[in-house]
C-alpha cells in the first residue's frame, strides 16, 4: 500500500502558539493530509526539538512531503498556495486577493501591542483587563481592515460564508489568533468583528486545536494575569 504523501508541521502548545494556530488552520481548513510534532515550547527542548529543521528556530515549520522545510508563517501561507493553487488559500478576485494579501502582511509584522500586552491564551476570558491606548489604536486598525474585507468582499459572498473575504482564506488564518485574543480578554470591539470573533470561536476546527490544548495543564500557567476569569466564550456579549 502506498502511502498518501503527508506534511509534517512543527507546532508548539496549543494554548499559547500564536503562529502555529495559524499554521495549522492553513493545512486543517484546506483539507491537507498532514501530522504534527510537539515543539517544546515551554519544556527546554525547542531548540533540540528544531535540532533537524535548521535554519528554523521558531514555530511553526512546515516540511513538505519531499522534504524541504519552511519556517515563519507567511513564507509557508505562500508556499502551500502555490502547491496547491485549486484550493482557494487567496480570494479568487484580484482586488479582494490584493487586500487579503495586505491584511496577512499587516498581521504578520504589526499590531505589536496588541501582541505584546495580551499574549494569545485559550483557557479563559479575563474579567477586567484595563485596555491600554495603544492595544485600543491597534483594535481600531484591525476593526477598519476586517470591515473592509467584509463589506467589500465577505458580504458579497452571501449567507453561509461569514469569513473576511466570504470563503475562508489565508486571511482567516492569521487573523485566528486576534480573534481568540479579543475573546480571551474581552476587549472592546463593534458589532461587526464581534460577530467574527463569534465565527471564529465557533470553527469546527478552531475548537478542535483549543480542545487540544486543554489536555495539557500548566504550573505556572503562562503568561497568566492577577484577574479574575470567566470560562471561555462562545462569541462576546454584545
Ligand atoms: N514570524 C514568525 C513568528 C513565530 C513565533 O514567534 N513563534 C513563537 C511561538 S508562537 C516561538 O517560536 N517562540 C519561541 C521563541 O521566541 O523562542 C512566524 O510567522 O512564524
Amino acid at each position: 500500500m502506498t502511502e498518501t504523501p503527508s506534511y509534517t508541521l512543527f507546532i508548539g502548545d496549543q494554548s499559547f502558539s500564536s503562529w502555529s494556530l495559524r499554521g495549522w488552520l492553513m493545512l486543517e481548513k484546506f483539507g491537507l493530509p498532514f501530522q504534527t510534532r510537539m515543539v517544546g515550547l515551554y519544556d527546554g527542548t525547542m531548540a533540540e526539538d528544531l535540532a533537524g529543521l535548521a535554519p528554523a528556530r521558531l514555530v511553526p515549520v512546515l516540511r513538505l512531503p519531499d522534504g524541504v522545510v519552511i519556517g515563519e508563517t507567511i513564507a509557508i501561507a505562500e508556499t502551500l498556495a502555490e502547491r496547491h493553487p485549486e484550493a482557494g488559500f487567496w480570494p479568487a478576485d484580484p482586488a479582494a486577493r490584493a487586500l487579503a494579501r495586505w491584511m496577512v502582511a499587516e498581521m504578520h509584522a504589526g499590531f505589536g501591542a496588541l501582541r505584546a500586552t495580551c499574549p494569545m491564551q485559550l483557557l479563559h476570558q479575563y474579567e477586567g483587563f484595563a485596555v491600554p491606548d495603544a492595544v485600543r489604536a491597534d483594535l481600531a486598525r484591525i476593526e477598519t481592515l476586517w470591515t473592509l474585507a467584509r463589506e467589500r468582499h465577505g458580504a458579497q459572498a452571501g449567507a453561509g460564508r461569514p469569513w473576511l473575504f466570504g470563503a475562508y482564506s489565508h486571511a482567516d488564518a492569521f487573523f485566528a489568533p486576534v480573534a481568540a485574543r479579543i475573546a480571551g480578554y474581552d476587549l472592546p470591539v463593534g458589532a461587526l468583528a464581534r460577530d467574527y470573533v463569534a465565527t471564529t470561536l465557533a470553527d469546527p476546527a478552531f475548537q478542535a486545536w483549543r480542545g487540544a490544548g486543554l489536555e495539557k495543564t500548566y504550573d505556572p500557567v503562562p503568561y497568566a494575569l492577577d484577574l479574575p476569569t470567566r470560562p471561555w466564550p462562545e462569541g462576546l456579549a454584545p
